[in-house]
């Protein structure tokens, strides 16, 4: 939905408002801590946390340009209107979430896959299918996202919800099958993870939705923003997170020692 074109209470606007601010503290926060979680984890899992890095300063970039369209697009009523914003005439612009999200969808399925270090000829034949389907979840949602028409926000959906199931599907599958190899700790963190992604990424479609279910425009554009903002909280840094404990349980679980190293490798550098 492009554009804010309806008036919306003082109440409402807040909302959004303070909800995009939490957002870009924080995504910013966690890029940083992830950059410096590194040293917790062994060789292999850098890469993993370079681009949750990544994902979260790309999130911050985008959601300080959703922040200040937001700003821009509403003005403070007068008189009969008092107590309510009202659309400004400037184009509240919600593309800046697509442009996030072909650059943070991707590298969160590269995120995803690397963590579990399979062989290489498995993980490339992996990323490549799941970034394809992406893209294409993507680009099929775009159309109805910018389309005010029910039935047009419907048939877009549903076509870029073929793809998302295939790629849940896919994860699923994969995740599965790595639970199984993984030492006991790791399993539980591993299930969790593959709750936390089916639970965040459903949120997407959901948001998508509300302003085709008849509650108002208003609530519609509201809903819409906060679902969002929320989702990507919980698939960014929250999952972040927990590929973070991931890695450090399995660098822990091939090297005991590893945190004993680690000082005393400071210790005399
Ligand atoms: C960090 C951003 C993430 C993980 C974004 C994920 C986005 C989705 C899973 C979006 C899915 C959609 C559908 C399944 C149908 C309706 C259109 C979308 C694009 C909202």
């Amino acid at each position: 939905m492009i554009g804010a074109d309806t008036p919306i209470t003082t109440g409402q606007y807040l909302l959004v408002y303070n909800m995009l601010s939490l957002t870009i503290a924080g995504m910013a926060a966690a890029g940083l801590f992830f950059l410096f979680a590194r040293s917790f984890v062994s060789n292999k899992y850098h890469l993993a946390l370079y681009f949750s890095t990544l994902v979260c300063w790309i999130a911050t970039y985008h959601y300080y340009r959703i922040f200040l369209s937001w700003k821009d697009a509403y003005v403070v009523g007068t008189g009969a209107d008092a107590g309510k914003y009202l659309p400004s005439g400037t184009l509240f612009n919600d593309a800046y979430r697509y442009a996030d999200w072909l650059l943070t969808v991707p590298l969160l399925l590269a995120e995803l896959v690397l963590v579990l270090a399979l062989a290489r000829a498995v993980t490339n034949n992996l990323l490549f299918k799941l970034i394809t389907a992406a893209i294409l979840m993507l680009v099929l949602g775009y159309p109805g996202e910018i389309s005010t028409d029910n039935a047009t926000r419907w048939l877009w959906g549903t076509l870029s919800t073929i793809p998302f199931v295939y790629i849940l599907y896919v994860l699923w599958v994969e995740l599965t099958k790595a639970i199984d190899r993984q030492p006991e700790r790791v399993k539980l963190l591993t299930r969790n993870m593959r709750l936390l992604l089916l639970f965040s990424w459903g949120f997407y479609p959901m948001a998508y939705l509300l302003p085709t279910l008849g509650l108002g425009d208003a609530i519609g554009i509201v809903g819409l923003q906060v679902g969002y903002s929320l989702a990507d909280l919980l698939a960014k840094p929250v999952f972040g997170f927990l590929l973070y404990a991931i890695a450090r349980e399995k660098t822990l679980a091939d090297n005991p020692k590893f945190d004993e190293e680690r000082i005393a490798g400071a210790a005399r550098a």
